[in-house]
């Protein structure tokens, strides 16, 4: 049987804390609601996930850089680093794999400083403002573009 291509979902600074606080602009769901969306879609598209947060930039870009002949596509939210991190847009541009940036707010809504993303600068595509669905929206994406770079 076919090995199914396999999908690196990371997440990154406090979206731990999804389901505790905020939930007028995050959501209710809890991060462990978020995995078990993704390991029901991942299931529906023959996809599997690698589910994954850090409140460490480092940690991210480690991960990120061992995602090279382990991963066929990566799935980002960044969080915060979003907005802020060069190490993190260096190790995407690294690691060569197709990139789709999540959000679960849309942060085009938002304070200014959340408007402009590193990720974006090398994100296939970005999907916010559709809380916990936009990361079923990003598997389906990521299905897509798998399909369509011949992946055996
Ligand atoms: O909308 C998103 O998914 C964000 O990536 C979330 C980040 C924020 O810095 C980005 O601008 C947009 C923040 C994640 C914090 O998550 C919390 C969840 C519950 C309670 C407190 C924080």
């Amino acid at each position: 049987m076919a090995i199914q291509p396999s999908v690196l979902i990371l997440n990154g600074p406090n979206l731990n804390l999804l389901g505790t606080r905020e939930p007028h602009v995050y959501g209710r769901e809890t991060l462990d609601d978020v995995e078990g969306l993704c390991q029901d879609e991942a299931a529906r598209l023959g996809l599997d996930i690698d589910f994954r947060q850090s409140n460490h930039e480092g940690e991210l870009v480690t991960w990120i850089q061992e995602a090279r002949g382990e991963h066929d596509a990566i799935i980002l939210n960044a969080g915060a680093y979003t907005h802020t991190s060069i190490a993190i847009l260096d190790a995407l541009a690294a690691v060569d794999l197709p990139v789709v940036e999540v959000h679960l707010s849309n942060i085009f809504r938002r304070e200014a400083f959340r408007h402009h993303s590193y990720v974006s600068t090398i994100a296939r595509g970005v999907i916010c403002g559709f809380g916990s669905h936009g990361y079923g929206l990003a598997l389906q994406a990521v299905a897509r573009l798998i399909e369509a770079s011949g992946r055996p």
